[in-house]
């Protein structure tokens, strides 16, 4: 027997609220149909790359009588790329629809993400399975991973696996490059007439798989929950000793929301965002002259303490820096395969790469610490992607903020005291217990994704809207993936990819955070959230982000 603690054998008995619309049964759906859709940039190129499941019309369900097929079917579910709070139930809502509309039916889950399917590695969910990882975090039950999955080998031995298993539908449950990875394998299984479906689910604890389809990502809900707990606790430490300056990085690889919603519940002293950071054209130097000078004005203060938020993806925003960067990856991309380069030493990697670079983003590169230096030259990941979550970002700030104090010191600008405390806080909030928003809203997602399949469809990523609202008035269906695609460099070339949605600064949510900073700035205004939590009031247990409340109605919120 597994030993599981109290607060998970609770969490295993809890019923997850499914979305109104499919709280009657899997077999009391109907669907429906609006307009025929376009891809959001790049129709031509879109249209061109996905001939047979672009620009299909926006599905809606409704109870208004029963259409959806009733025959067995199998089907096979992925998790992919990085863990968010809620994917074991996802499976879960997909597990026990599938399961209610016909028992014989059976769902494989394929191990260690899209590279499962390829190989052949798979496990049979059983009820004890599905049963032990009820309601909890991580992606354990069945593994996840990033590769890509865009070659005719890779779709053909897909085939092959799914044949075996006479698997009639695959789930992706993934962000933005994995639902790229569903769409460019829907587009493969149609064109080549083998009756296979492909369904995505919206995950990602960065928030930025959304748009007016799809209001969040799932795990966003729970990580900046559990993020803001910490902030809060750090908060209060400081406040206590005020001794330290801590300086936090949050993760959210290509933009703020995270950073945008923790400083929201726990309102830090600085908070940077990084779709600020580009549009006002920032430099290095100027973010720490900014942070520096908020710095000097509460020293002035007596105030030696503060909290600073700083986005994991700060680095790719600042304008300079994401030149720099582009031109790497070019070149990175380039040197792969080269010997010479790939056998060179840390120094002559440096030498070799400023000798490719153009004078200004080599200048760049050379006034960088040597560990930012080596962070920046890291693998990227199988999409391209900087790993973001390995630069240092927090460390190079307080370094740069350091000589700069020095600096103001030496004019008479700064009488205070600088000690740091660097934190980066990711991985503590990806596999969290998901909160009651994420374990209701994951469910409905993994329900509803198998009343897509039955509904015929495939290219399709799953629905559910309303979500500010009770779960009883959550409304399903489905989004053609194709809708969110854009073409973008990635490797070296231009590839399709879903558009990431990044912090809009004319937001109502940006614009909250905007309108309270140089209170917090100054003020200690912070707010100790505290932990999630699953039992007691709804007020307290079923809340949802600031962001949601904001994007979605407009409401005040906290703030
Ligand atoms: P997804 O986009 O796959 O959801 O992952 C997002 C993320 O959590 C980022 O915030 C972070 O930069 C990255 O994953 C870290 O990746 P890894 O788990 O490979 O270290």
């Amino acid at each position: 027997m597994r030993e599981i603690s109290p607060l998970q054998r609770e969490r295993q008995a809890y019923k997850p609220k499914l979305a109104g619309v499919l709280a009657n049964g899997i077999n009391n759906i109907k669907l429906t149909f609006g307009e025929k859709t376009e891809a959001v940039a790049d129709k031509e190129e879109i249209k061109a790359l996905f001939p047979h499941v672009y620009g299909e019309p926006i599905a809606k369900f409704s109870n208004q009588g029963s259409d959806l097929s009733t025959s067995t079917i199998n089907v096979g579910v992925i998790l992919s790329g990085g863990q968010a709070p809620g994917g074991h139930n996802v499976i879960a809502g997909l597990y026990d629809a599938l399961k209610s509309a016909n028992p014989n039916n059976k769902l494989y889950g394929f191990l260690g993400g899209p590279s499962g399917i390829i190989d052949g590695k798979y496990t049979e969910l059983t009820d004890e399975i599905m049963n032990n990882y009820r309601n909890t975090g991580g992606f354990d039950i069945i593994g996840s991973g990033r590769t890509k999955l865009e070659t005719e080998e890779q779709f053909k031995k897909s085939l092959e696996v799914c044949k075996n298993l006479n698997i009639g539908a695959i789930v992706i449950i993934g962000g933005d490059d994995s639902n790229t990875n569903a769409c460019l394998l829907a587009e493969w299984m149609k064109a080549n007439n083998t009756g296979i479906s492909v369904i995505g689910c919206p995950k990602t604890i960065d928030g930025d798989l959304k748009n007016d389809q799809i209001e969040i990502s799932f795990g966003f809900d729970t990580a900046t929950k559990t993020y803001a707990e910490l902030i809060g606790n750090i908060q209060r430490d400081a406040n206590s000793a005020k001794k330290y300056w801590h300086f936090i990085k949050l993760m959210g690889r290509s933009a703020s929301h995270v950073c945008l919603e923790a400083a929201l519940q726990t309102q830090p002293n600085i908070t940077l965002i990084g779709e600020e950071v580009e549009a006002k054209k920032q430099s290095l130097d100027e973010i720490v002259s900014y942070m520096a000078d908020i710095i000097a004005r509460r020293a002035e203060m007596g105030k030696n303490f503060g909290i600073a938020l700083i986005p994991e993806g700060l680095i790719e925003f600042i304008p300079e820096m994401k030149i720099m960067i582009a031109s790497l990856n070019d070149l990175l991309a380039g040197l792969e395969k080269d010997a010479n380069y790939q056998n060179a030493s840390q120094d002559e990697k440096y030498q070799i790469i400023t000798s490719k670079l153009d004078e200004k983003s080599a200048k760049l590169f050379n006034s960088l610490p040597s560990q930012i230096k080596a962070q920046l030259l890291m693998d990227r990941d199988p999409h391209g992607n900087v790993q973001v979550s390995k630069i240092e970002t927090e460390k190079l700030l307080i370094e740069m903020i350091k000589v700069k104090l020095a600096d103001m010191k030496k004019q008479g600008k700064f009488n205070g005291k600088f000690s740091d405390q660097a934190h980066f806080f990711g991985y503590e909030g990806r596999c969290a217990a998901p909160s009651n928003f994420d374990a209701d809203y994951c469910y409905s997602l993994g329900y509803n994704a198998f009343a897509l399949i039955q509904s015929g469809l495939t290219g399709y990523l799953s629905s559910i809207k309303n979500t500010t609202k009770p779960a009883s008035q959550w409304v399903a269906g489905g989004v053609p993936l194709t809708m969110m695609m854009n073409m973008e460099r990635r490797h070296g070339e231009m590839k399709p990819v879903i558009k990431k949605a990044l912090v809009e600064l004319d937001g109502p949510v940006f614009k909250a955070l905007e309108s309270h900073r140089e209170k917090w700035a100054m003020n200690d205004c912070y707010i100790f959230p505290g932990a999630i939590q699953y039992f007691g009031p709804a007020s307290v247990c079923d809340v949802t982000t600031i962001t949601l409340q904001l994007e979605q109605e407009n409401k005040p919120a906290m703030v």
